[in-house]
């Protein structure tokens, strides 16, 4: 190969010189052109060359620009109209499109690579989860929150990329709480059907034999779902139970019945049936009992007895001791002050507050921590030396704060006993387990500590929680948080997924599992207090998991407790998944609170029963908040 003669070199460049076409203009320029570049010195030419390799470089950003299309054009297709426009729209959405178009318009919108789509999704996770994280504890209700938890079986976790923006997954969740409120009702209806048909009018129904069970012969189960019906909006259900409550309930029966069971159940579930209806058949009902009730406060220290016959207008107390329970005489003042306040006929709301200020002026309690018995004759603390938040001494507390709630947050010496009892169980009564150091409430019996802890304390978180929303101390909500797990952690470590009545804690190091139950303690009667404090900890943080937990124990309620024919049962060993044991009692409880509870803590509206108008009597009736004077 020999170097290129400049005749080569020429006749490659200008290859259509020969065929007579110097007409045309642009082969023309091109030649002159070369001819100037010849005539150029070497010098010269290189500056040129210089120069245009530096006005290239320079453009260089403009030409990528164009390419990656980040330049305004024509928004058809221009791709960068894609995620600056549709996910912030879809953000801004007062009403957000239903999910699934919306999910497909986004995803087929985003025209840009595939890796650009995902640090686009982590980054909408990781704002939902800041978001998360500074969930307020102390908001009032109402001020929604657009919280979106990472957490959770459908919920978008972290580095998933799922659904997308937050407000898809605001619809996603706010579809599953209608899903799991619907499951709510349809486990009314179903216990429901089982009253219906075996027990209609009587207290309880025994769902396995289909028979019923009488406890007062009042119609218990009847009257404590009153305001769950209507909370529920099953108004069939409930216009059927008021025509009962209309024709057929009288109290001018020759019955005992037990006061605080009576009141919290009867007289609260038609107190609150009539202030969430306006109906004044229930209020008129109200006054009867509530009437029938007084003999019980006919004692020689104004501490009631335990029992009233309502049709005779006698009281006494347990056959076998002058003794009343403390939380019994202490749990039934937000229903009588509240008759008061009704009839303006004052005798109710005084009988009771004499309770409250003669226990308030009581010896015996172990910092602000009452004993289980207070004596009727004596008015005094009897059996003393053992202190727990569970049976006997429970709505004790959860009433002291209620009261002070009630009444409009004036009334200190209340607030003060609370306040103080909530120190005694930090002092005294608060332990870790072992090995996971999960936050319980034991028992001190005559100087030494028991890690024994009823189903019943866990009511406590939501209380803790109540007071800490409206003001009392932050580290209050803490501990709430930390009990809360603990109760829930009660639920999911036994076989069926459901607590057992009483559990012990394991508290010396090496132990391998956290929670024991004894043999007698494998009970479950359907209670309400965990999903009752879920309720108020989803309310007061809109933290999602509180709902996962609740619907867990829905679905295990469910799994292991319903009957078929109609109803849902106690059991008698939440350890055997095969043979639970029904103990064929359904307790109304399950329908006044548990179910209402439930429905409660999958409601997207805080102002379905707001907890800045009502607060909940210990037997979940919502009682009004008294307007200040
Ligand atoms: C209910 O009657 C009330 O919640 C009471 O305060 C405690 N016992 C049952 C539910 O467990």
């Amino acid at each position: 190969m020999h170097p290129p003669s400049r005749q080569d070199y020429i006749s490659i460049n200008f290859a259509g010189q020969g065929s007579g076409s110097y007409n045309n203009s642009k082969q023309w320029r091109r030649q002159s052109c070369w001819r100037k570049w010849k005539q150029l010195s070497r010098l010269q030419r290189s500056l040129i060359l210089i120069l245009l390799f530096i006005c290239g470089i320079a453009s260089y950003p403009a030409v990528t620009e164009q390419l990656r299309g980040l330049t305004d054009g024509d928004p058809e297709t221009d791709s960068n109209s894609v995620f600056p426009h549709v996910l912030p729209e879809a953000v801004k959405q007062d009403q957000p499109p239903l999910p699934e178009p919306t999910s497909q318009r986004k995803l087929s919108n985003r025209r840009g690579p595939p890796v650009l789509q995902n640090r686009l999704q982590k980054k909408e996770n990781a704002s939902n989860t800041v978001v998360e994280d500074k969930a307020s504890d102390n908001k009032k209700e109402g001020e929604e929150e657009e919280v979106i938890s990472r957490r959770g079986p459908e919920g978008p976790k972290d580095g998933e990329n799922k659904e997308g923006s937050p407000a898809n997954q605001k619809v996603q969740l706010s579809i599953q709480s209608a899903n799991w409120r619907e499951a709510v009702q349809e486990a009314f209806r179903h216990a429901w059907k089982g009253y219906k048909d075996f027990a209609w009018g009587h207290d309880e129904l025994r769902p396995l034999s289909k028979s019923y069970s009488e406890w007062f012969g009042l119609g218990l189960t009847l009257i404590d779902s009153l305001d769950t019906m209507w909370i529920l909006g099953l108004k069939e259900e409930f216009e059927e139970a008021k025509t009962w409550v209309a024709t057929e309930l009288t109290f001018n029966k020759n019955v005992d019945v037990n006061l605080f069971e009576s009141t919290i159940r009867i007289l609260g579930g038609l107190l609150s049936t009539y202030h969430l209806t306006g109906d004044t058949l229930f209020l008129d009902k109200a006054k009867d009992i509530g009437s029938r009730l007084m003999p019980a406060f006919n004692t020689p220290s104004k501490i009631p007895y335990s029992d009233v016959n309502i049709g005779k207008g006698t009281a006494h107390p347990p056959r076998w001791t002058s003794d009343s329970t403390v939380a019994e005489v202490t749990s039934i003042q937000l229903e009588f002050r509240e008759l008061s306040r009704l009839t303006q006929e004052p005798q109710y709301q005084a009988a009771v507050a004499e309770v409250m200020k003669q226990v308030h002026k009581l010896n015996g309690k172990l910092d602000g921590l009452v004993p289980m018995f207070i004596n009727t004759n004596n008015g005094q603390f009897t059996h003393q030396g053992i202190y727990t938040l569970g049976a006997r001494a429970d709505s004790y507390y959860e009433y002291l704060l209620k009261q002070w709630i009630q009444g409009g947050k004036k009334e200190n010496e209340l607030l003060e006993d609370y306040l103080q009892a909530i120190e005694g169980v930090k002092n005294n009564l608060l332990q870790k387990s072992s090995p996971n150091g999960l936050t319980f409430v034991g028992e001190v019996s005559h100087g030494q500590f028991s890690p024994k802890m009823d189903h019943l304390v866990c009511f406590l978180p939501g209380t803790l929680a109540l007071g800490a929303y409206n003001g009392l101390p932050a580290d209050h909500m803490d501990l709430a948080k930390q009990l809360m797990e603990t109760c829930y952690q009660m639920y999911i470590q036994m076989e069926t997924g459901l607590s057992p009545e009483i559990v012990h804690f394991n508290m010396h190091q090496g132990s391998t599992r956290d929670i024991e139950v004894k043999l007698a303690d494998r009970h479950n009667l359907l209670r309400p207090e965990t999903v009752e404090s879920l309720f108020y900890l989803y309310r007061f943080t809109k933290d999602q998991k509180y709902r996962e937990w609740g619907w867990k124990i829905l679905q295990n309620f469910n799994k292991y407790t319903k009957v078929s024919s109609g109803g849902y049962t106690s059991i008698n060993n939440v350890r055997d998944p095969d043979y639970p044991s029904p103990r064929d009692k359904m307790e109304s409880f399950f329908l006044g609170e548990t179910l209402k509870y439930l429905y409660l803590l999958f409601s997207d509206d805080p102002n379905l029963i707001s907890l800045d108008q009502y607060v909940f009597n210990t037997e979940a009736h919502p009682l009004p908040i008294w307007p200040s004077n």
